[in-house]
């Protein structure tokens, strides 16, 4: 085992087991909500329940994975070792530091806050140290990418970049540039509030800052789910990329776009004019533009390999795709689930619609489909690739791995479009009990909520495949060489149009000017307005 293999060992685990704690939260939170008598089943269960289910799965799942795959990225997409190990194995250990900081607080009942930590709900201060020092463990790793970029760029000037690491370059850049928000969010308001230096906080103040942040989060989890897309699944499915440069294209258009969009997810909040919400939507509806290049690029890539591998009708390829593999099948159900999201997606960042959607199921409808579905299920698929790879064991229980996938795509059909459904029905999201003493209206939501509490059984029951796999192989998985990582060919190589997409400093200074032009004014007002502070409210 080679020692960037053992750091990104130590990362994925982390981000496995916690993806396991995570899902059993779930499977109550599923039951609770379709009103069954379950035992211990309290207001202050559910909501602590939620509250580490949210955390676990969207902030520390997520992270470690995409460090883990960061760290495998650069060392075989660049062909050298890391440059800055010693710092990675120091940011694995804060970020872990962090995180351990987090569940205490969340488990001991001293956190109730969601995911989102909305002030005035107010959390015990190790809450929200602990969260800094998961983003301060996480900057740790983006500065190892970019020194390992750099020390490659210096060694091959003119080579176009390899398009895995463009595409985890374009993620660390959205990271940097997003995590300021959250950052100042915590440091300059919740963490002396929740220390008891300062009596009130600003609740519209944090909540810019926080979807200042919030939604180029979305996309820090996507595009590294879009690496494996673009750069692995056409050589698992036997084939080639499609294109190089609309890949690269991609990139570049999240790397410019994904932070001036925030206000989409405050269009009901008071505060801020209908002008900047404007602008935010229409930056929004461009964003939409580079995941219809993938899904186009991406299925054309698919298109390729069924031809490779023998087809020759319309659509007969798709039946030649290799659907027992558990990375293809996980990557090709998690795209559809996505083209459901995604539509969804378009539907929430149209402000009329939004007004109909916002707080209701059809939210986590909608974000079970993207980071519960594009993102964990194409990370479970990678897993399943990637485990036998650092570990030099054989995937143990790979019947197990085969169905996992399929189980999860027919969990969350049930469990996101019942939801979806029920909130156009007008159930609200985050709810404890949904019979509302037994109103005609909750009455009507009655069999949905049953329809995705077996989604969420369906689910479970996925997630547990995939813990068995993953732990039957970290311990018993039988010692056998491995193919190295590979990735895709592209049918024609990036040529001379690479350099433009490649000049990432450029893009980057892009998007710094979009970002001021989105957000400096409307933080200007906000700080100028009188305001109102709100005291902390802690409910359980
Ligand atoms: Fe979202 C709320 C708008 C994408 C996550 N989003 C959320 C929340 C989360 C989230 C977690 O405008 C809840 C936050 C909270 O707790 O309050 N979202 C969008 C838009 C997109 C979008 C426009 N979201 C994502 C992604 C996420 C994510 C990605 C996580 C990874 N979202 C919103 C808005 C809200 C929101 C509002 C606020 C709602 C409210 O009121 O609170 C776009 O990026 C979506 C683009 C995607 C597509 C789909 C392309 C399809 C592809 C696959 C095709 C392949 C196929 C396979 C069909 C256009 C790429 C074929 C296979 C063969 C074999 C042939
Ligand atoms: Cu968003």
């Amino acid at each position: 085992m080679t020692r960037t293999h053992r750091l990104a060992l130590a990362n994925l685990w982390v981000a496995v087991l916690a993806f396991g704690v995570a899902s059993a939260m779930a499977l109550m939170q599923a039951l609770s909500r379709a009103n069954l008598e379950l035992p211990w089943r309290s207001a202050k269960l559910y909501y602590l329940s939620v509250t580490a289910h949210g955390t676990l799965t969207a902030l520390v799942f997520t992270t470690f994975f995409i460090m883990a795959l960061g760290y495998v990225v650069a060392a075989r997409a660049l062909d050298r070792p890391l440059a800055g190990e010693r710092l990675g194995w120091l940011s694995f250990w804060t970020a872990l530091l962090g995180t351990l900081a987090v569940v205490a607080a969340i488990l001991s009942g001293r956190a109730t806050v969601l995911y989102t930590f909305y002030p005035p709900l107010k959390a015990h201060p190790a809450f929200y140290i602990g969260a800094t020092l998961l983003i301060v463990g996480s900057w740790g790793w983006c500065a190892v990418m970019l020194r390992s970029y750099r020390a490659w760029r210096r060694e091959n000037l003119s080579a176009p970049v390899p398009l895995a690491m463009h595409g985890m370059l374009a993620t660390v850049i959205i990271w940097l540039i997003a995590t300021v928000g959250v950052a100042a969010e915590v440091l300059l308001l919740l963490i002396p509030w929740s220390l008891g230096l300062t009596r009130t906080v600003d609740p519209l103040l944090a909540r810019t800052l926080f979807w200042y942040f919030g939604h180029p989060l979305v996309y820090f989890w996507l595009l590294p789910a879009y690496v494996v897309w673009y750069t692995v699944l056409p050589k698992a499915a036997g084939g080639k990329l499609f294109s190089d440069p609309l890949a690269r294209l991609v990139f570049v258009m999240f790397i410019v776009l994904s932070t001036p969009v925030g206000f989409h997810h405050q269009f009901m909040d008071p505060g801020i004019s209908a002008g900047w919400k404007l602008f935010h939507t229409v930056n929004t509806l461009w964003i939409l533009f580079p995941s219809f290049v993938t899904a186009f690029t991406v299925i054309a890539s698919l298109e390729v390999a069924g031809r490779m591998r023998g087809a020759t009708g319309l659509f007969d390829w798709i039946k030649t795709l290799p659907w027992g593999d558990p990375l293809v099948s996980s990557v090709v159900l998690s795209m559809l689930l996505f083209a459901i999201g995604g539509f969804g997606g378009a539907v929430n960042a149209s402000f009329g619609m939004n007004a109909m959607v916002h707080n209701t199921a059809w939210v986590q409808g909608h974000f079970h489909l993207t980071v519960g579905s594009a993102v964990a299920l194409t990370f479970m698929g990678v897993a399943y690739w990637l485990l036998p790879k650092l570990t030099g064991r054989n995937l143990e229980l790979d019947l197990l791995a085969r169905v996992q996938p399929y189980l999860w795509f027919v969990g969350m059909l049930l469990f996101s479009v019942s939801n979806h459904v029920t909130g156009l029905l007008g159930m609200p999201r985050r709810i404890y009990d949904a019979s509302y003493g037994g109103s005609a209206i909750a009455e009507s939501w009655r069999a949905l909520t049953g329809l995705s509490a077996v989604g969420g059984l369906l689910l479970f029951a996925s997630a547990g495949f995939f813990m068995l796999v993953m732990i039957g192989t970290g311990l018993a998985g039988k010692k056998a060489p491995q193919a190295a990582v590979e990735f895709a060919e592209p049918l024609e190589p990036p040529g001379p149009r690479a350099a433009l997409f490649d000049r990432l400093g450029l893009w980057t200074a892009v998007a710094v000017v979009l970002v001021i032009a989105a957000y400096g004014y409307p933080l200007v007002r906000l700080l100028a307005m009188p305001r109102f502070g709100s005291p902390p409210f802690t409910p359980f």
